[in-house]
């Protein structure tokens, strides 16, 4: 028996987890520039590691206790320089390896250890999908592989050596250069390939794959000259759905290059399809590993919106190499610092292969139904949180998109080719580091300011967005002097408190604004920058009139901030029918939409505004209206549920679900000639191939659904039969514009789509999450029979996701009364928690607003709540119930 380490792991064991905290941060006391490993897999549930890891302790004059992370890997043996190490020499426990009298010159300690990667349902670490194994070392997998700090301010070159049976596991990946491979000596039916990775890595981004793959290559010349191979690796029989993903990964290396002007850097890529996987995709160095469902399509079997959100992850995890891998994060608090930028970096990427008023749209429609929602709520977080307990917990929006809208409030703030400048500052001064969201702001800055000029922001103001949690409210109110031609906007900003920051200080917010004056449309687009609580802007020499200049405001959503202008009704109709900024034409329609979904939602419909609102569409519909097909389906869009929620009193999800239904019945009858035209003008470019045709297919599906919604037999047959066609973004479509309607094509057509796609499991998925969000009388049992569906998978994210996410997305079922759906969902959390603790932690936040609920389902989630934090929880689900019940 080997002695206990003393460590913060005793007071976890007894169900308490003490936060880490950015302030502790302090650097390794050892560096390790080289590591080598060999990995022997016996069998898929016993794998040997065998580690070499070359130490070098900073202090050369006493010995710093050495602390190596390590979690359910069986330790076998232990080495230093090659010298067995007596039981005595070190401490051992379920969560790290110390020494705490290591040498104080170089060393090399050896670990061997043995892990079992098919009972690994975390997907962390080395686990087995499908027969394949693979790995998932972000954030903290890399310590389920070998004993290691397991941080990321820890660089080392990797030389991995894999060794596996030929026939089982012909295929033996891993970062870097295949150095060598070989049948073994001695015994033909096993091999063993050697990779060496040349760029020192943090142990996150370590990868390796074993398995049974098909392969599909191709090349890609770099501007200097590279010529590299890339891999595509995919399970028998899903080579024909990999040409999509290959072509974005080829788009997003020349798009890097050209706006960047970043290449790669390794003669080979190599990208592994895997099924079973807890998120997106991971980046790691030279071995992307993709969940299949991001990997695997065609327009035939996956939508428009998946082929951008594919090629949009493809040049995310691409995009990776130099934000993320070159530069990495200093410590986990810094996530921001790869995982903002690169969205940023991918969400421009998208913009400039398609349309970049559309892409803005898209992603503040995003940001107001998500991360506006969870800086309102328990789990709310700064950019840059200052402690946490789980740090899977963290791969959150407001990491992820509220981080890429600061990049984007520089930007916009120094103008793009000063932000540029200190973009190619921040690439060169910090290659090869692992760097802070402090270092990127200096960069940015430097690089900006060399030219001399001033600013025009204070910096030090503008950090505080990386601290403070919340998202800011400006209220704005104008002033206009009609003799003189003057407007005056005073703004006034304030953000709300949230868990553990009550007083928040005025940040720095750009408003780039502009007004439209009647017969002279809109006027020069403006920055103000407002970095004080209240403060006023003048625009004189407007043309003198009666009537006020409408305001256009916080055009391309400069800013991720709420506002409030109480603008006149005729000013958001003028807006909405010909701003030329599309956010803040499509914003006005958003707040129209508002103003009529919300007081049906009351029981009270606005019938005049409806009226008006009809009117309004009715000249966009018309055939000299709006022409661009993306464009109207865009202006014709509902906000979304979460955002509905979060401007009534008590939220009610039900009744805005009611209250969207009658207004589409409401719309498909009123319209219906002017829809069917629509329909008709676009019905001969549906068959393009995408990206063309993809605002036709989005205006038919829409057109669908409020046509179908007002019984419209036509359109709800057509709806089901596009369930049959060559097009799964009209498959889909007809399938939602059904799905609300208790009616005889709704089940032809989701039977269609059940048996057309039950060999597939990456689309029948989609099957299952249909499923459960339909809104049926035994809805609720109906989700719990999914469950036990034969291609139902528990193990795999995708699936468990797909009904449980459906359910979340059936609000009469998931949010009854009686509390049975929440009670549910807590169960089936406790459940999958037990064998995925990043996958249960996620769902929990399904309560996340609860407290704004009616009283009713309040007591009903603080049932289901207790019900979660009385069962045996994981450290990641455990931090989000204890939030929630905070
Ligand atoms: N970096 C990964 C996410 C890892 C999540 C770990 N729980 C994918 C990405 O953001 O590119
Ligand atoms: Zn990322």
């Amino acid at each position: 028996m080997v002695p206990t380490a003393s460590s913060e792991s005793a007071i976890s064991w007894a169900g308490v987890t003490p936060p880490k905290r950015l302030s502790d941060y302090r650097p390794f006391p050892f560096s390790i520039p080289r590591i080598e490993l060999n990995v022997v897999v016996h069998q898929p549930d016993s794998v040997l590691v065998t580690a070499d890891l070359h130490l070098e302790p900073s202090d050369s004059k006493a010995a710093t206790p050495l602390i190596l992370r390590g979690v359910d890997l069986e330790l076998i043996s232990i080495l230093l320089d090659g010298h067995p190490l007596e039981s005595s020499s070190y401490l051992l426990n379920d969560e790290q390896l110390e020494i705490p009298s290591p040498p104080t010159q170089p060393f090399t300690l050896t670990t061997v250890s043995r892990l079992d990667p098919q009972a690994n349902t975390s997907l962390e670490g080395l686990y087995e999908s499908g027969g394949m194994l693979t790995t998932q070392c972000e954030a903290e997998g890399f310590r389920r592989i070998t004993f290691h700090p397991d941080r990321p301010d820890v660089l080392s070159r990797y030389r991995v050596r894999i060794e596996a049976d030929r026939a089982r596991f012909p295929v033996l990946l891993s970062n870097g250069n295949e150095i060598s491979a070989s049948a073994l000596a001695d015994d033909a039916s096993r091999h063993e390939v050697v990779w060496e990775d040349p760029f020192p890595k943090p142990s996150y981004l370590f990868a390796l794959v074993a398995g049974d793959l098909r392969e599909i290559k191709d090349h890609y010349s770099t501007a200097s000259g590279r010529d590299v191979t890339l891999r595509l690796h995919v399970e028998a029989g899903d080579e024909p759905f990999t040409a999509h993903a290959m072509a974005s990964l080829k788009r997003s290396m020349a798009w890097d290059e050209s706006v960047y002007g970043l290449e790669y850097d390794l003669d080979e890529f190599n990208t592994v399809a895997v099924r079973h996987f807890n998120m997106g995709a991971m980046e790691n160095k030279s071995l992307n590993i993709f969940n299949s469902k991001l990997v695997l399509a065609d327009a035939e079997s996956a939508t428009d919106g998946e082929l951008e959100r594919i090629e949009s992850v493809v040049g995310h995890e691409y995009f990776h190499n130099w934000s993320g891998n070159r530069i990495t994060c200093r410590d986990w608090f810094q996530l921001s610092l790869k995982e903002g930028l690169t969205v940023f970096r991918d969400q421009c990427f998208t913009a400039d292969l398609h349309s970049e008023p559309l892409k803005r749209i898209e992603d503040a429609a995003m940001l107001r139904n998500t991360q506006f929602r969870e800086d309102s709520g328990p789990t709310a977080h700064p950019v840059k949180p200052d402690s946490y307990q789980a740090i899977d917990n963290f791969y959150t929006t407001t990491i992820y998109e509220k981080g890429a809208e600061l990049i984007r409030m520089l930007r916009t703030l120094l103008g793009p080719e000063r932000f540029m400048r200190g973009m190619s500052l921040y690439f060169k001064r910090h290659d090869g580091e692992a760097a802070t969201t402090e270092d990127f702001v200096n960069a940015i800055v430097d690089g900006a300011g060399a030219d001399g000029q001033p600013l025009g922001f204070d910096v030090e103001q503008f950090r505080l967005w990386y601290h403070q949690a919340g998202t800011p409210h400006v209220t704005v109110k104008s002033h206009w002097d009609g003799e003189a031609g003057r407007l005056s906007l005073t703004l006034q900003q304030s953000t709300p408190p949230t868990p553990g920051q009550e007083r928040k200080q005025p940040l720095v917010i750009p408003v780039l604004w502009s007004v439209l004056q009647a017969n002279e449309g809109a006027g020069e687009e403006r920055l103000f920058v407002l970095d004080q609580e209240t403060q006023t802007v003048v625009l004189e020499g407007l043309s003198p009139a009666a009537q006020p200049p409408v305001v256009s405001l916080f055009r391309r959503f400069s800013a991720p901030v709420t506002w409030a202008s109480g603008q006149a009704l005729d000013d958001l109709f003028a807006l909405f029918a010909g701003d030329n900024d599309a956010f803040a034409r499509w914003d006005a329609g958003q707040q129209l939409w508002k103003r009529l979904i919300l007081p049906r939602a009351a029981g009270t419909p606005e019938s005049e505004l409806e009226s008006r609102m009809l009117d309004a569409l009715g000249q966009l519909l018309a055939v000299d209206g709006e022409k661009d097909p993306a464009v109207l389906a865009t202006l014709l869009a509902f906000p979304g549920p979460a955002e509905l929620e979060s401007l009534q009193k008590e939220a009610d999800p039900p009744a805005l679900e009611r209250a969207t239904c009658e207004l589409r019945e409401l719309l498909g009858s009123q319209l219906a000639p002017l829809l069917t035209s629509r329909l008709d003008g676009v019905a001969s470019s549906l068959d393009q191939v995408w990206p063309a045709g993809q605002g036709e297919r989005q205006l038919t599906g829409l057109i669908w659904s409020w046509l179908a919604a007002a019984g419209d037999s036509g359109a709800r047959s057509d709806a089901a039969q596009a369930v049959e066609g060559p097009s799964m973004t009209l498959a889909r479509a007809g399938l939602r514009a059904l799905q609300p309607i208790d009616c005889d094509e709704r089940d032809q057509a989701l039977r269609s789509f059940h048996d057309r796609w039950q060999e597939r499991p990456v689309i029948f998925d989609t099957w299952f999450s249909l499923e459960a969000s339909t809104p049926r009388a035994d809805a609720l049992e109906r989700v719990a029979a999914l469950l036990d569906h034969p291609r139902y998978d528990p193990m795999a994210p995708n699936s468990v996701r797909a009904v449980l996410g459906g359910l979340v997305g059936n609000p009469r079922v998931f949010h009854a009364l009686d509390g049975s759906g929440y009670q549910f969902m807590a169960e089936q959390i406790i459940a999958v928690d037990q064998r995925n603790a990043i996958t249960a932690s996620r769902l929990a936040k399904v309560f996340s607003r609860w407290r704004t609920y009616g009283s009713e389902r309040q007591a009903a989630v603080k049932r289901a709540l207790s019900t979660l934090a009385s069962a045996d929880l994981s450290t990641n689900t455990r931090e989000v119930v204890t939030l929630m019940e905070a």
